[in-house]
């Protein structure tokens, strides 16, 4: 269990250059890695079903496909943030693998919804492979796979959390969360019905909403919970702090859709599908705002179509409209706006939690 340690004595992390800082973040991914492969044996020896070699062999290969593949970001914000609300103190090997699993039990639950999100969205790569789905001999038993999932989260939490005084609070926050993001993907899906198709009701006020349920509870306020309830914290104290942070997921996922159509697919590792899904994404709101009648009337016939020739024409007005341009000043005042509700945060622990998570996603480019 040592090597879970932290590699990066808080107080050090200022005077430390980059190189040394991302050797470390390598180390410390290597680490939280280890504790993977520990929950991922545990779950392939459940008591609770008899394994034959070839189902365990599948759940072993559909883990190892969709778990541990990502930016691993909201995991490690477990962590990172239970440190900072320890004052930087560091962890004994205990809290290091307890905060470590509750990372994982988030890594599980995006697996979860990303293995079904890419069947609802017809897309075709994540992560720089094909979809789960797309695999072959895998095509709609991915659907079970979400669920086996989805259902591996409370074995986890069961194990390693039973006895623990917040057990309740964390099964009913992932519970709260999971409603809350399969709320926001229906809406996200609703918009896009086949014969109610509508650009005219795609403003802010909409997309606001569908991407504070589908993304940022999941993705912003429940690593942050989980180190609050690991500390003791009583979670109805920090409202304050979730509506931060379900503004940081606001403004992360603008950059999702910015970078579905701008974003190098090489690099963010899937290739986009939101304009010819009619998503109600933050880049067809903007260019409703700024078309003229003429432009609106190209974007209208365009747009939610699988022709790639229609997909060229939106992505040439995308242009022809400095969407880039508009993005980039929606990402310095959407930044500065969150700086200063940090920073009107009266814990200091607290407001170094929220940096260190904005720093993370910050101008990020996958
Ligand atoms: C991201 O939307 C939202 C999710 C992954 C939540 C899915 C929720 C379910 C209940 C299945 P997105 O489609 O823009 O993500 P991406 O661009 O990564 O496909
Ligand atoms: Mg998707
Ligand atoms: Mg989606
Ligand atoms: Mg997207």
């Amino acid at each position: 269990l040592h090597e879970y340690k932290f590699l990066v004595p808080a107080a050090g992390r200022d005077t430390l250059n980059m190189a040394t800082l991302n050797e470390a973040t390598n180390d410390f991914k290597s680490a939280f890695l280890k504790v993977y492969s520990v929950l991922k044996s545990e779950l392939l020896q459940d008591p609770a079903f008899d394994f034959t070699d070839d189902s365990r062999q599948w759940v072993e290969r559909m883990l190892d496909y969709n778990v541990p593949g990502g930016k691993l970001n909201r995991g490690v914000s477990v962590i990172d943030s239970y440190r900072l609300l320890k004052d930087g103190k560091e962890l004994t090997e205990d809290e290091n693998f307890h905060a470590c699993t509750l990372g994982w039990c988030i890594e599980w639950l995006q697996a979860y919804f990303l293995v079904l999100d890419d069947i609802m969205d017809n897309s075709h790569t994540r992560r720089g492979q094909p979809c789960w789905f797309r695999m072959p001999k895998v095509g709609m038993i991915a659907v079970n796979d979400g669920i086996v999932l989805r259902n591996h989260i409370p074995r986890i939490l069961k194990r390693h959390f039973r006895e623990r005084p917040y057990y309740v609070d964390l099964l009913d926050l992932f519970n709260e969360v999971e409603f809350q993001t399969s709320s926001g993907q229906m809406i996200d899906l609703i918009t896009t019905i086949e014969g109610e198709k509508d650009l005219s009701r795609y403003t802010l006020p909409l997309h606001h909403r569908i991407v504070r349920y589908k993304t940022s509870y999941y993705s912003f306020y429940l690593p942050v919970a989980c180190a609050l309830l690991m500390s003791g914290e009583n979670l109805d104290n920090h409202v304050d702090v979730k509506n931060i942070l379900i503004e940081m997921g606001t403004y992360f996922q603008v950059q999702d859709d910015y970078l579905d159509c701008f974003g190098d697919p090489g690099v963010i590792g899937k290739i986009g599908t939101d304009i010819e899904d009619f998503k109600c994404s933050w880049l067809v709101v903007k260019a409703v705002e700024l078309s003229n009648e003429e432009q609106k009337k190209l974007l209208y016939e365009n747009y939610g179509k699988a022709d790639p020739v229609c997909v060229g024409k939106v992505k040439a007005l995308y242009k022809d409209l400095d969407l880039q341009g508009a993005f980039a000043e929606y990402e310095s005042s959407s930044h500065e706006k969150l700086l200063s509700s940090i920073e009107a945060h009266p814990s200091k622990s607290v407001q170094l939690v929220l940096k260190s998570f904005l720093g993370k996603i910050y101008k990020r480019q996958k």
